[in-house]
């Protein structure tokens, strides 16, 4: 099931006794204790909350934000299809796409947003390059990948899936709801209508202009790097982070998210493409600049 959205307006600091904790130092060892657990429950309360999909490169991109500036947070993923819904409640109808963050009693929804938030609240390492003409290409890349790559490679993917069953059940089996994990067909046939519907995912004519953009993007990558390491400067801006991450789906990086099998279709696209610059280029940001996870558990309800 998706998961449900917290009650009360926003995190806040919120204390389970309802009190103010005692003074610092003040008291026996019972009012230490209350003191340690009222400190407990202000971390637990201010941590950030990202709302995402596992399997998704938009939400990707936040994470791969959050891990590499080291900011602790709880992960809450959603299930594809009925994130719309609960993005939806979050945000209380602004926003219905994942990812979310939630971050000192805010709910900001779109990775860009997200990522400008979390510029400013943890300033390192920094994504936004110091010198403005640099950071304003940076902004600018980061803009095109998300809107000429991001949707058209999940437009593809999913298309493929539509001719390839045997491998949309394998991505329905990973992504389906406990209760729905017996019923991996169905689910499939669920995100097929829903993808086709939303994404325009049933469409051959449509897959194929977005394949076109595929090439185009990672022709852009390519032509954008030149023989540089990063798309800007002498080092990793939100640039990079956005377009390895937009293409993970084309790459699958050892590092990234994991994916079931790829669709015949998507696989065969695919293969020639694995020895080109920017294939190769998005494997070494994942490798060089993709940190551990920073995953913390959801706490267990009390
Ligand atoms: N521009 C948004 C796009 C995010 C997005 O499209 N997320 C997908 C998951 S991959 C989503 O929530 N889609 C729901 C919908 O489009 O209704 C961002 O950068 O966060």
């Amino acid at each position: 099931m998706a998961a449900q959205p917290p009650s009360g307006r926003g995190p806040g600091i919120r204390f389970a006794s309802g009190r103010l904790p005692p003074t610092i130092g003040s008291g026996d060892a019972a009012s230490r204790g209350r003191w340690n657990q009222s400190l407990r429950e202000v971390q637990i309360n201010t941590r950030p909350i990202l709302w995402h999909i596992e399997i998704s490169h938009y939400n990707e991109k936040a994470r791969w934000a959050l891990d590499l500036k080291g900011v602790e947070h709880e992960r809450r993923a959603l299930v594809p299809g009925g994130h719309i819904a609960v993005a939806l409640a979050l945000t209380r109808g602004r926003c219905n796409t994942t990812p979310i963050l939630e971050l000192d009693g805010r709910r900001i929804g779109d990775s860009t947003a997200v990522i400008r938030a979390l510029e400013e609240r943890y300033p390192q390492p920094p994504l936004y390059p110091t010198d403005p003409v640099e950071r304003r290409r940076a902004l600018e890349l980061e803009d095109f990948f998300d809107e000429e790559l991001g949707p058209y490679i999940r437009r593809l993917l999913f298309h493929d899936l539509h001719s390839d069953r045997a491998a949309a059940t394998g991505l329905a089996a990973q992504v389906s709801p406990p209760p729905l994990k017996r019923f991996p067909r169905l689910f499939a046939e669920g995100f097929l209508a829903g993808t086709a519907l939303r994404y325009g995912a049933g469409s051959a004519k449509a897959a194929e202009r977005a394949r076109a953009r595929v090439l185009r993007a990672l022709d852009r990558l390519e032509a954008e790097l030149g023989t540089g390491d990063y798309l800007v400067g002498e080092r990793f801006t939100v640039a990079d982070l956005t377009a390895a991450s937009l293409f993970y789906p084309l790459v699958l990086p050892t590092e990234g998210p994991v994916l079931p099998e790829l669709p015949a279709t998507f696989a065969r696209f695919r293969e020639p493409l694995k020895g080109r610059r920017g294939f190769r280029w998005v494997e070494d940001m994942f490798r060089r600049h993709r940190p551990t996870r920073w995953l913390i558990p959801r706490p267990q309800a009390t």
